[in-house]
């Protein structure tokens, strides 16, 4: 039997960054960035059996409408999604603690509801978005072949990565907007801000040629990170994204809370007849 001998765990034998155990996930998992956000959920859930908190990665099981759910905060970035997708899997598809392959494989449903900025004029604030696919520019396809790859900008890798088409279509149908997304490894420079020092990026303001020829919409920092690793893993994700800003326009959400409510709500309610 195969031994995945590289999986770490700490001494009561939960996974080495999430501190969980088999058995204290659902097969639901809502992943936000801010570990607050994870409390502005589950506040909407019944009940409550699971709460774990370690560095960044705050995780909540509990139900809402009936339906088991996880909510856990990823912290910002492509280089926590790989930490938080590895260990989910590791706890969903791996025998612990014997550290062998799971010999019935499952696949979860994983659902980013975060914030993002829109990069195209006609994507108000307030949108609230799903993203059908992402390109990233995180740096995340140097560890894992993520297919071919594609310079964006002269010296700008990107890889590609699909979100889950049913689950993209049911949020479509839903009201949730189509767009296309690019995934920064940085808030300032990588998302095009220059603040002391020019960012390499600045084009993203300005609707830049790449930006039209690829019909993206709107930028975070988590999406492309999520859709490559969950095709890989073989799990099914969507990215919802509550649009708080637009760098073309200028315009900045007056009630950004307001906005993260409304997709947080929305989607409790879609993602519970799943
Ligand atoms: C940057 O401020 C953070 O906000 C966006 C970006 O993806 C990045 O994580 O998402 P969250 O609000 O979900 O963290
Ligand atoms: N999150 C980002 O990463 N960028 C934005 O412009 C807004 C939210």
């Amino acid at each position: 039997m195969l031994h995945l001998s590289e999986i770490i765990l700490n001494d009561d034998h939960s996974v080495y960054h999430l501190h969980l155990h088999p058995g204290e996930i659902s097969d639901l998992i809502i992943t936000v960035g801010d570990p607050g956000r994870v409390e502005q959920v589950v506040q909407h859930f019944e009940s409550i059996r699971v709460k774990r908190q370690y560095r960044e990665f705050y995780t909540i099981t509990g139900t809402f409408a009936g339906r088991p759910m996880t909510v856990i905060s990823t912290g910002i970035g492509t280089d926590n999604v790989d930490i938080v997708l590895n260990e989910l899997d590791i706890l969903t598809n791996v025998l612990l603690p014997e550290r062998v392959p799971h010999p019935f494989p499952r696949s979860l449903i994983i659902c980013r509801m975060g914030t993002s900025g829109a990069i195209r004029s006609n994507y108000p604030v307030g949108t609230l978005l799903v993203s059908t696919s992402a390109w990233g520019i995180d740096g995340l396809q140097t560890g894992y072949d993520f297919g071919n790859l594609r310079e964006l900008a002269p010296g700008v890798m990107a890889y590609h990565a699909i979100g889950d088409e049913r689950l993209v279509e049911i949020f479509t149908n839903e009201g949730f907007i189509p767009g296309i997304t690019l995934t920064a490894s940085g808030f300032y420079g990588p998302q095009g801000r220059s603040i002391r020092i020019p960012s390499k990026l600045s084009a993203l303001r300005s609707e830049a040629d790449f930006v039209s020829d690829l019909g993206l919409t709107n930028i975070e920092m988590e999406t492309a990170g999520i859709y490559a690793l969950s095709r890989l893993l073989g799990h099914r994700a969507v990215s919802l994204n509550a649009i708080l800003a637009n760098r073309i326009t200028g315009e900045f959400s007056s009630k950004p809370e307001e906005v993260v409510d409304k997709m947080i709500k929305k989607g409790l309610q879609i993602l519970s007849t799943l």
